[in-house]
């Protein structure tokens, strides 16, 4: 099954954002299979990033990730890296549309809420990045079967 991380930024956290963002992924059907509140350490912060390093907004970008505790989740469903992109919204909040994450609740490019991966790849090294094994757990819901 299709697994992806996702993560409230700083700014969804002390907004109270967490449990709206839960709800429309559960409402959704998909399935939370962990999740932790956390401090990022700047190491975490630059490699989760790494892609952008160099770029003019990496060091405020790499400041405003570890300026406060994040929601660090993975969700499991079919297609779910490419539904939650769409349920997110577009990377800047004026470019997303009204129902999205970031379309409803996003101020600006870099307050911007949530964090999704982009791909079956990213998916893989950022589940990596912030989880264990161990702290995912592997489950079935009996109304699987109506989703
Ligand atoms: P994504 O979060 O939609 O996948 P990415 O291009 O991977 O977008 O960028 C990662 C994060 O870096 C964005 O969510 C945003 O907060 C920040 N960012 C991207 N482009 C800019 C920019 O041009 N200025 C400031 N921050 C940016």
């Amino acid at each position: 099954m299709d697994k992806t991380f996702l993560m409230v930024k700083p700014d969804g956290v002390q907004r109270n954002l967490i449990g709206e963002i839960i709800s429309r992924f559960e409402l959704k059907g998909y399935t939370l299979v962990g999740a932790k509140l956390i401090q990022l350490t700047e190491e975490t912060a630059r490699s989760h990033y790494e892609e952008h390093e160099g770029k003019a907004f990496f060091h405020s970008l790499v400041e405003f990730i570890t300026s406060g505790p994040v929601f660090a989740m993975v969700w499991q469903g079919e297609g779910i890296i490419t539904e939650a992109r769409k349920m997110m919204g577009k990377t800047n909040p004026t470019d997303s549309s009204p129902g999205t994450i970031r379309g409803d609740f996003g101020v600006n490019v870099s307050r911007n809420i949530i964090h999704g991966s982009d791909s079956p790849e990213s998916a893989q090294r950022e589940i990596k990045l912030y989880f264990t094994e161990d702290e995912l757990v592997s489950y079935e819901k009996e109304i699987a079967k109506w989703i």
